[in-house]
């Protein structure tokens, strides 16, 4: 697997959608740097062990983002772990994670995990309702998070979820250059070439979910447009 740092394009795919061999193959072949399993209703082991199974016939890296400890299972290539630093409730911030230190300590593989410093932009996302997140107002408010997560923290991702809307091409910018050592995911609504490109020229990584589900054809237009841009500093 390539180092994130390196990463320019995921896909990320729902254990709890539609996930036909078809698609499956596709996203696979698609020449994306790797697909992130995760979702926010209904992931259960048994849909996160399927899909796994049948993500490895392909030689793609495949990540767990992980959204409960029920479905966490070992076979992936590394754990993404979101911290929601814009929620209201300390659970999805540090509470979860500490209960799952507690519960599984001497069995993590701390070396395969991520963490990511989630800002959630979107309000009406059910990950938005689901952790009571505060919508930041300005941008120099996500700004002020995304320092937290990489200056302070010095988290390796912030995220800027959008999950279902496009987002603020101008609030990525800004964003991303302020950002000095973690990588920037950027995700939400992207359903275009254009679109891709417009956010990969202005974050590190763009994150393409949804789209799968509605158009797979654009969708994976996405793959090539995110790597014809420069990739931000
Ligand atoms: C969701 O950021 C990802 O967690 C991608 O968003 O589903 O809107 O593409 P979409």
């Amino acid at each position: 697997m390539k180092e994130i740092h390196e990463w320019r394009h995921l896909f990320k795919l729902d254990p709890n959608k539609e996930n036909d061999d078809t698609l499956l193959e596709a996203v696979c072949m698609s020449g994306t740097d790797a697909i992130m399993v995760g979702g926010t209703d209904g992931v259960t082991l048994d849909l996160t062990l399927d899909l796994l199974s049948r993500l490895r016939r392909y030689a793609v890296p495949c990540v767990l983002e992980v959204s409960n400890l029920e479905s966490i299972t070992p076979g992936f290539d590394g754990y993404f772990i979101p911290s929601v630093l814009n929620s209201k409730k300390r659970e999805w911030i540090v509470g979860l994670h500490h209960e799952a230190i507690g519960a599984y300590g001497d069995y993590i593989p701390w070396d395969d995990l991520v963490a990511e410093g989630y800002c959630i932009l979107n309000p009406e996302c059910k990950a938005a309702l689901r952790t009571e997140a505060v919508i930041p107002k300005t941008i120099e408010e996500v700004v002020s998070y995304a320092q937290l997560a990489d200056q302070l923290f010095r988290l390796p991702v912030v995220y800027l979820e959008y999950s279902g809307t496009y987002g603020d091409p101008e609030l990525v910018k800004r964003v991303t250059e302020k950002v000095e050592h973690a990588t920037v995911f950027y995700g939400g609504g992207i359903e275009t070439a254009a679109q891709a490109r417009e956010m990969a020229a202005r974050s590190h990584v763009i994150v393409v979910g949804n789209a799968l589900y509605t158009n797979v054809k654009l969708a994976l237009s996405t793959v090539k447009a995110a790597r014809e841009v420069a990739k931000p500093v």
